[in-house]
């Protein structure tokens, strides 16, 4: 087979502009050495963000969370926090997409190094900005809900990788994400090593009981998702309960709405779970208030 004239449907148009390591170069030459450890370990850290009107959602609060995953793998960004954000926007400008709606992908490799774990052998760290169009889930699934399951694979044990850190490394989430794809389902729940639910494979999960809100803490081993914090403020400013507390899969079947959150999902309702209906089967009223919600915020801000 000719391996180097394969044609992949899905390679990047080419027409796109990568910022890499402080340039914007096209998607054809945007490329990273073989020896990166980003590539030969899922050695480094990333964030998925979304700019509605041009504007960066919570931005600093991405930035953030980036900085602390690098600080957590002991990973020094080449760049300041001001920077970075320049960066993103540039990126943004460079494809046309000032004032637009986009989907940026945030990527800070550990770099070039020797053929060992050791990150004493790596001395230059990789960022680079993606910035494009992300799919939703398709538009039907946001009208009628979506059906998702419970999967065996459990998420990392925060003792070994902490969730709570957005490394390259996502085989945990990606294993869980084709036992839900064998399924059908387009999202899949995983439970902690304790049993409790934690988290989705790359979205966070809310439920509501008699009226409150209930989501798992970040002790559950979860990402703390941007989209979740935005989610908790806007209820808790329509006066509804939110707890952070550990639910098990039984909890998940008893519940009257449930409902996904993330920054390419945004707000999605869940309508069955491992083939239970929730509530009628429908997405439920205090769903479909939160979503209303928080598209009127990222309108807003
Ligand atoms: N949990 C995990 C494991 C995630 O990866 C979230 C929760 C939600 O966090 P935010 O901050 O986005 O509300 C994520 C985010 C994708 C994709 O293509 C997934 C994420 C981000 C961007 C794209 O599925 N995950």
């Amino acid at each position: 087979m000719d391996l180097r004239n394969r044609k992949n449907e899905f390679a990047p148009r080419p027409d796109l502009k990568i910022w890499l390591d402080g340039e914007l170069v096209p998607a054809g030459e945007a490329k990273i050495s073989v020896f990166d450890h980003g590539l030969l370990y899922g050695d480094g850290v990333f964030e998925g963000i979304r700019s509605y009107n041009g504007k960066i959602f919570r931005c600093e609060q991405h930035v953030r969370r980036l900085y602390d995953s690098a600080r957590a793998i002991r990973l020094v960004i080449p760049m300041t926090p001001d920077e970075i954000t320049k960066a993103m926007y540039d990126t943004l400008a460079g494809n046309g997409l000032a004032g637009k709606d986009a989907y940026i992908r945030l990527v800070v490799t550990r770099g070039v190094g020797t053929l060992g774990l050791s990150i004493l052998k790596t001395a230059c760290p990789s960022v680079f900005v993606i910035a494009d169009q992300i799919e939703l889930y398709p538009p039907a699934l946001y009208e009628t809900g979506m059906a998702v399951i419970t999967v065996p694979t459990m998420r990392s044990h925060p003792a070994a990788l902490s969730p709570r850190i957005k490394s390259l490394n996502y085989l945990n989430n990606i294993l869980a994400k084709i036992e839900g794809q064998d399924a059908n389902a387009p999202e899949a729940i995983m439970l902690n090593h304790l049993g409790f639910v934690a988290e989705c494979t790359g979205d966070n999960i809310f439920v509501i009981r008699d009226g409150k809100l209930q989501t798992p803490p970040t002790s559950a081993g979860i990402l703390e998702g941007v989209t979740r914090d935005a989610v908790i403020e806007l209820a808790r400013k329509r006066g509804m309960t939110v707890e952070e507390k550990d639910l098990v899969r039984h909890d998940l079947y008893v519940v009257q709405e449930c409902f996904l959150t993330g920054t390419a999902a945004e707000v999605i309702a869940v309508t069955s779970i491992d083939g239970r209906p929730i509530g009628d089967g429908k997405p439920g009223p205090i769903t479909k208030q939160l979503m209303s919600d928080f598209h009127a915020l990222i309108r807003a801000e």
